[in-house]
């Protein structure tokens, strides 16, 4: 892509449509619909900016690597990727939900099982998160559907992303433990940041406006 374009990596998904409004304010407005294409990397209205629609944990690694400029993603992704060139001026407020410890309803997994067995897309978090409490955990990457893993005898508990907390009740689980608030946030990448100074500025500005108002 040209030196003077900018591209933006947005989630795909909940994320990128939560976020249309914000981009909106910041004069950034897609001409294509991901939806009804199979376009990867989207025009806008603006012909110096394009956005790229790709998967949550992507886009940190599109935006470390420096191939997009900016990227809005879950800061669930971004506590999973340990990135060096990234700066995360902005949370967005969007998409927010909470990262949960959760497990069969009614039992004490936490003081009745041994070295405890926990199921995750979350591997880091997750980790630091037991490390920190001092509790010795066996950690099991899923990519999915982590509230299956109880179930089937797969895991005593889950970590994993809660809203109105009807996926987790709906599978005979209950939140025991609250890990952290989420939200997604605007990152960018620290090379484009001086070399694009001036109009990576004025989206953050921009959008930041909309997120208070
Ligand atoms: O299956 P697919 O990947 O298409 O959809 P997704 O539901 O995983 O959402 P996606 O990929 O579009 O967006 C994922 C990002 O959205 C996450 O990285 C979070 O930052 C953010 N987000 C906010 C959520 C939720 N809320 C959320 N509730 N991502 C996932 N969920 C899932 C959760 O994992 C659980 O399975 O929704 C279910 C729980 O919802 P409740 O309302 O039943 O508690
Ligand atoms: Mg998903």
């Amino acid at each position: 892509m040209s030196n003077d374009t900018i591209s933006i990596a947005v989630s795909k998904g909940r994320i990128y449509k939560e976020a249309l409004p914000l981009l909106a304010h910041a004069g950034i407005t897609p001409t294509d619909d991901p939806d009804k294409c199979r376009k990867l990397i989207l025009d806008t209205n603006d012909p110096q900016v394009k956005l790229i629609i790709i998967r949550a944990t992507d886009v940190p690694v599109f935006v470390n690597y420096g191939a997009a400029d900016l990227g809005i993603t879950g800061k669930d992704t971004l506590m999973e990727y340990d990135g060096s060139e990234l700066y995360e001026p902005l949370d967005l407020k969007i998409s927010p939900c909470k990262l949960m410890v959760a497990g069969p309803k009614g039992e004490d997994f936490l003081n009745t099982k041994g070295r405890l067995r926990v199921a995750t897309k979350y591997v880091n978090t997750t980790r630091r998160y037991f490390t920190e409490r001092g509790i010795q955990v066996d950690i099991i990457k899923l990519y999915g559907s982590m509230e299956l893993a109880p179930m089937v005898s797969l895991s005593d508990c889950i970590v994993d992303l809660v809203d109105t907390g009807n996926t987790l009740k709906a599978n005979g689980l209950e939140a025991t433990d609250h890990v952290c608030d989420i939200s997604s946030r605007l990152i960018v990448n620290k090379a484009s940041m001086k070399m694009k100074h001036d109009r990576i500025k004025q989206i953050i500005s921009q959008i930041s406006e909309a997120v208070n108002k």
